[in-house]
């Protein structure tokens, strides 16, 4: 029967990516309180990445330039490039693929977004410990690795005195005797480790090639690697065993887990009153099943115990192409003219990436897909055949799938 501690998976996500291109740009923002901004025009711009010495200003993203500057008197601000009136992200984009390229020289990758990406380490890890055991694994091989749930200690005072370092390489060696002590569940720990070993040497490597820094989180599926992973970032790697699972779920929110940070997970902690993820383990799996369905309920079931098993599917590339632009408060669109304006825009951007896709990837998109939010809430999408990569085609076929949400007559200015 499948316990849920037969695979090793890790979950690859970059520092302050957005930064650390920028500063990669332009050596002189390294090592400072640094944020990337785009669009000028209202308070300076919004931050939409900000640098690990920015945040210990109290800078945070979605805050104005002009507002995390009063904060933080020497920041640095890093400008999105803009094409076709709107924020141009092939810098970021083009760092990402290098970086997926150097990942997958080590694993099976699949990318999960512009700066992060899981693998199943599994095969990888069965590989090395054919040649080597428990003994060969020194902590100077784990030099960014913690393990969560580690040291553990019976006296709280000891804990807050000592420095975040030392408390890690206590932690490590805790684990590392923990592991030779051949446990029940030793041989899963085990994988795991030689799991770390592996994502130490890729996240080297990542560095060496590209100059970026990045975290990771390495455990026995997606939901897991992913919490993992932002336990100690920046530049640090989290295993987390099956064993620390209850007392980290003890307390962990709900919403932070992976896909329930959204309206299911509202709903769950509504329907059934609790906080933490760690909470649901007092209902049985007929209770869930009865609330959240005969899909949902045994996922959540499993879950709250770190137990999950979707696959890691390998993909190197994005699903699809697509590009947007919000217009808010004043400046919403207003007439028809207005939004064939920019949607001729979108589809220019549109137009250029699609055609340097199908170049570098031999691959041909058959679907476009036109959505819209507009005030109040309200969202909305169609798609059409997508037939040829042609701008001014993709404006026109756009603009008629999306007629019917204008209330204004089709003769009339209005939008
Ligand atoms: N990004 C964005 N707008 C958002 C969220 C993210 O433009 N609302 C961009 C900028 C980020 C990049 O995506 O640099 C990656 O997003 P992350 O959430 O992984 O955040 P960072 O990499 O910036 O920081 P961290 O070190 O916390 O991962
Ligand atoms: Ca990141
Ligand atoms: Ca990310």
């Amino acid at each position: 029967m499948d316990v849920g501690d037969e695979r090793v998976i890790a979950l690859v996500d970059m520092d302050c990516f957005y930064v650390q291109v920028e500063q990669r740009i332009n050596p002189e923002l390294r090592n400072k309180p640094c944020v990337v901004a785009q669009y000028k025009t209202w308070k300076g711009g919004g931050i939409i990445a900000v640098s690990y010495e920015a945040r210990g200003h109290g800078v945070s993203r979605n805050m104005w330039a002009d507002d995390a500057r009063r904060l933080c008197p020497d920041l640095q601000v890093a400008r999105v490039r803009e094409a076709h009136g709107k924020a141009d992200l092939t810098p970021y984009r083009e760092a990402s693929v290098e970086v997926i390229e150097v990942m997958s020289r080590f694993a099976v990758v699949e990318r999960a977004s512009i700066d992060e990406a899981y693998m199943d380490l599994t095969g990888s890890v069965q590989d090395r410990l054919k040649h080597m055991s428990v003994q060969d694994i020194t902590p100077q091989q784990l030099k960014g690795t913690y393990a969560q749930g580690f040291p553990q200690t019976s006296d709280p005072s000891e804990s807050a005195a000592v420095d975040k370092e030392e408390r890690r390489l206590r932690g490590l060696q805790q684990w590392l005797e923990h592991l030779s002590s051949g446990g029940q569940s030793s041989r899963a720990e085990l994988c795991l480790t030689v799991g770390a070993l592996i994502v130490e040497e890729m996240r080297a490597a990542v560095e060496e090639h590209t100059g970026f820094r990045c975290s990771a989180g390495i455990s026995h599926n997606k939901v897991l690697a992913k919490l993992a992973c932002g336990l100690n970032k920046p530049n640090r790697q989290t295993v987390l065993p099956l064993g620390s699972v209850p007392e980290l779920f003890s307390t962990l929110p709900i919403r932070k887990i992976r896909n329930l940070g959204g309206k299911l997970g509202t709903s769950v902690t509504e329907t059934l009153g609790v906080e933490n993820i760690g909470d649901l383990t007092q209902f049985s799996k007929v209770q869930l099943e009865q609330h959240f369905g005969e899909k949902t309920g045994p996922w959540l079931y499993d879950l709250c115990r770190g137990i999950e098993f979707e696959p890691v599917k390998p993909r190197q590339l994005p699903k699809s192409i697509g590009c947007s632009k919000n217009f808010p408060g004043k400046t919403c669109l207003a007439t028809q003219q207005q939004v064939q304006h920019w949607l001729h825009q979108l589809a220019l951007e549109l137009q250029e990436r699609l055609n340097k896709d199908r170049d570098m990837n031999g691959r041909v998109a058959k679907q476009l897909t036109v959505g819209i939010q507009q005030a109040g809430d309200r969202s909305f999408s169609r798609c059409c055949a997508l037939v040829r990569y042609d701008a001014v085609k993709m404006t026109s076929d756009s603009l008629a799938i999306i007629k019917s949400l204008n209330t204004a007559g089709s003769h009339q200015e209005a939008w």
